[in-house]
């Protein structure tokens, strides 16, 4: 059979991204995946994923969150989808909460446009948003939102473009350096690009890495006020940290960023309880009391988080010729172009000039 220069397993976000760089560079793919292009039983559906670059959550990710906009402005190009839709992004949280000071930090370090406005001018300027009067925000209008099913069957599309071949409902069985089994067949490979998403704790085993996969639920609601043209925002409250969305086709969706529920690809359950539907509407209500007008429906999700959540992105530290992509943590989808990029670095140099220090497993491994 074919010998492939690399096999991406997985292929959502990062993986379609890696498929289409590595093409790009004239290698020799193949791209599998266990289910059909853009499902929705991982982590790379939902119509909406919030991407932003005044980072709170370190400011090592803003020079790979700079490259990213410049890249979906140039898959948008390449591909001719709308993929990136630059709407403006409020974080709202007290003075000196981590959302506040990390995002200004990161804002003024990088010189990101940004604006810091006090209770009243949120109010003001964001009708929907009634923040207590000890709540600040900061105000990005290069933020947005990116739709992650058009940015994958982009990277698809322009992967298979580039001349790789992607195989769909193909389960990985096994993989080891220069040899990937599926329940159809066995490939061979120079390389090896594991992208597994919540897939991680089973085939990326033998990193000896603790992943916590949780279930988030995302929710749809008919406002009850506009949201036509407004921001997308993270909004960090006692007891509850929840972001959302401006209407896309007459819903929001809102969701929470913490308190998943531990679970597997297996285990997860899929049915969104009344109860929860009570939940995101009673920590919204006070504050945003529009959002939640009448719900429509919802779907679930998964994050991936690390124990300091942040990425795990690297050569294998145990097999020569392996690249992994995995621990996104709930905040990686805004990176998938750059991740792509720096995956096929790794394969094809064995480094990249983007600054991933952040992200080596060495910090995590064992710790089990
Ligand atoms: O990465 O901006 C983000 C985000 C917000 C909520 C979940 N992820």
């Amino acid at each position: 059979g074919t010998v492939y220069d690399a096999i991406v397993i997985g292929l959502g976000g990062m993986g379609s991204a890696a498929a289409y760089r590595l093409a790009q560079r004239g290698k020799r793919v193949l791209g599998l995946e266990k289910f059909t292009p853009a499902h929705a039983l991982g982590s790379s559906h939902g119509g909406s994923r919030i991407t932003r670059q005044a980072y709170f959550e370190d400011p090592a990710y803003v020079p790979l969150l700079l490259r990213a906009h410049e890249m979906w402005d140039q898959i948008e190009r390449d591909s001719g989808e709308r993929i990136f839709h630059r709407v403006g992004g409020v974080l709202v949280g007290a003075p000196g909460s981590r959302t506040i000071t990390g995002s200004r930090a990161s804002a003024e370090q990088f010189g990101i446009g940004h604006e810091l406005l006090d209770a009243q001018q949120i109010r003001e300027r964001f009708p929907t948003m009634r923040p207590s009067p000890d709540e600040v925000a900061l105000y990005e209008p290069g933020a947005g939102f990116v739709v992650p099913e058009t940015a994958v069957r982009a990277h698809l599309a322009l992967a298979a473009r580039a001349g790789a071949e992607l195989h769909f409902e193909e389960p990985v069985t096994h993989w080891e350096a220069g040899r990937v089994t599926t329940a159809e067949a066995t490939y061979e490979a120079g390389h090896v690009v594991v992208c597994p998403g919540p897939w991680a704790p089973e085939l990326l085993r033998d990193l000896e890495i603790t992943f916590e996969i949780e279930r988030q639920v995302q929710y749809y609601f008919t406002p009850a006020e506009s949201f036509q043209d407004h921001p997308v925002y993270i909004w960090q409250r006692e007891g509850s940290h929840f972001y959302g969305f401006p209407e896309i086709d007459g819903e929001v969706k809102v969701a929470f960023h913490t308190g998943g529920q531990p679970c597997t690809p297996v285990t997860i359950d899929r049915t969104v309880h009344p109860h929860e539907v009570e939940a995101i509407t009673a920590a919204t209500r006070p504050v945003m009391p529009g959002v939640t007008g009448r719900f429509e429906r919802a779907a679930t999700c998964m994050y991936t988080t690390t124990a300091d959540e942040h990425f795990v992105i690297a050569r294998h530290p145990d097999h020569d010729h392996v690249t992994v992509a995995c621990g996104f943590s709930g905040h990686g989808f805004k990176f998938v172009p750059v991740v792509g990029e720096i995956l096929a670095d790794l394969t094809i140099d064995g480094a990249t000039r983007h600054p991933i220090a952040l992200f080596d497993p060495a910090r995590l491994r064992g710790q089990a």
